[in-house]
């Protein structure tokens, strides 16, 4: 899984610029200018190209050797804004890259200055905790949000029977899949399932689901294609409670921002499944889109977390700190792949470690 790991690059370049750690390309540079001058010694001729070869090597040492004394610079000396800025701006470049938003980089960035600009250091280990404690401080005060109502199988379980969950998002991000996942999840936790398959709307889409719960041994409540999926909601909340059911997982059609009709229907079934708790879920690969998704659902109906899928394909991950920034929304469990067992709750700590260790 290769989930985050721009995001954990992009901070460990900031971290190994300022301290100077890139004696490998200096290394090699040397190795290559070396081999430059003993292929001149051999042919004895200095060939036009062989000069800009040359030039262009004695450039990068020279770049490469101002960047390594970077850390000589700072030492001892109250850092300055000055000291560091070309390297905030390229670490703004590569946050920005790695779907981290606007507002979310511009946090992040100050606060690194704050907490850099006027600190003296004498070792580069200091520098290094000093920078890690920053992004980490930062981070953690942009995920506050997901401490609340991380554990959401544990609040099903003190909660009344049953407990309705409605799952909504724009086609194709993994709705029905991840409903599939959540079920076998449920039952690993002793808890009894029902599914209302309420997409009357895409072809297949019933059988997409009956195919998932015969295979989770689950009920599944359907209804005819281009039937109302309020009462299939419905009818499948009325089963649970006379069959003493514990979670009811309502499946919806995927919907994009300009589907006005989806949109009122959505509402209408949530207006008559009165659900207990509301996920969207977003595909991580869409990016900064998915914030936009976020925000349309979020004044549509409103939600109470974010199902991030499709992370196992997805390198960069910013999504997660902008979600949770921007919407206050906690995003509770990433999609890492397609088996049911791929799915893993969200936690800020785990997260965290994933980025600096
Ligand atoms: N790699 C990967 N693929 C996923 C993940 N979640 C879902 N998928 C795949 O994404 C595709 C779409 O999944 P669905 O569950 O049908 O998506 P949906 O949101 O229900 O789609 P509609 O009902 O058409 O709106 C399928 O091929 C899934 O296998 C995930 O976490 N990782
Ligand atoms: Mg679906």
């Amino acid at each position: 899984m290769n989930c985050f790991d721009k995001l954990k690059k992009a901070f460990s370049n900031f971290s190994n610029k300022l301290l100077g750690k890139e004696e490998e390309n200096i290394n090699k540079n040397e190795e290559t200018s070396q081999e430059v001058h003993t292929e001149e010694l051999q042919t004895n001729k200095t060939t036009e190209s062989s000069i800009e070869e040359k030039v262009e090597n004695a450039e990068n040492k020279e770049k490469i050797t101002e960047k390594l004394n970077i850390f000589n610079k700072l030492r001892y000396k109250e850092i300055k804004e000055n000291d560091i800025s070309d390297i905030i701006e390229e670490l703004r470049m590569e946050l920005l890259e790695s779907d981290v938003s606007l507002e979310v980089t511009d946090k992040i960035l100050e606060d690194l200055k704050t907490n850099l600009i006027g600190n003296k250091v004498s070792r580069s280990e200091d520098l290094e905790q000093l920078i890690k404690k920053s992004l980490k401080k930062s981070l953690n005060e942009i995920l506050q949000y997901n401490k609340i109502d991380s554990n959401l199988v544990d609040n099903i379980k003190k909660s009344p029977k049953p407990f309705i969950i409605v799952f909504f998002g724009v086609n194709g991000v993994g709705k029905t899949t991840t409903i599939a996942k959540f079920v076998y999840l449920l039952k690993k936790n002793g808890l009894n399932v029902i599914i209302a398959a309420a997409d009357t709307f895409r072809a297949a889409a019933q059988e997409q689901l009956a195919v998932h719960a015969k295979k989770l041994e689950v009920p599944l409540v359907k209804g005819k294609y281009g039937g109302d999926p309020a009462s299939v909601a419905y009818d499948a909340i009325q089963s649970a409670k006379s069959r003493g059911i514990d979670v009811v997982l309502i499946d919806t059609a995927g919907r994009m921002n300009t589907d006005k009709d989806l949109t009122e229907e959505l509402k209408r079934i949530i207006r008559i499944a009165k659900p207990n708790f509301r996920i969207l879920v977003l595909d991580s690969l869409a990016g900064n889109d998915a914030l936009e998704q976020a925000r349309y659902f979020e004044d549509a109906v409103g939600y109470d977390a974010v199902i991030l899928t499709k992370v196992d394909a997805d390198a960069k991950g910013g999504i997660v700190l902008s979600l949770a920034y921007e919407l206050k929304k906690p995003v509770i469990y990433l999609g890492i792949g397609q088996d049911y067992e791929n799915l893993i709750s969200f936690d800020p700590s785990w997260f965290l470690d994933r980025l600096f260790s």
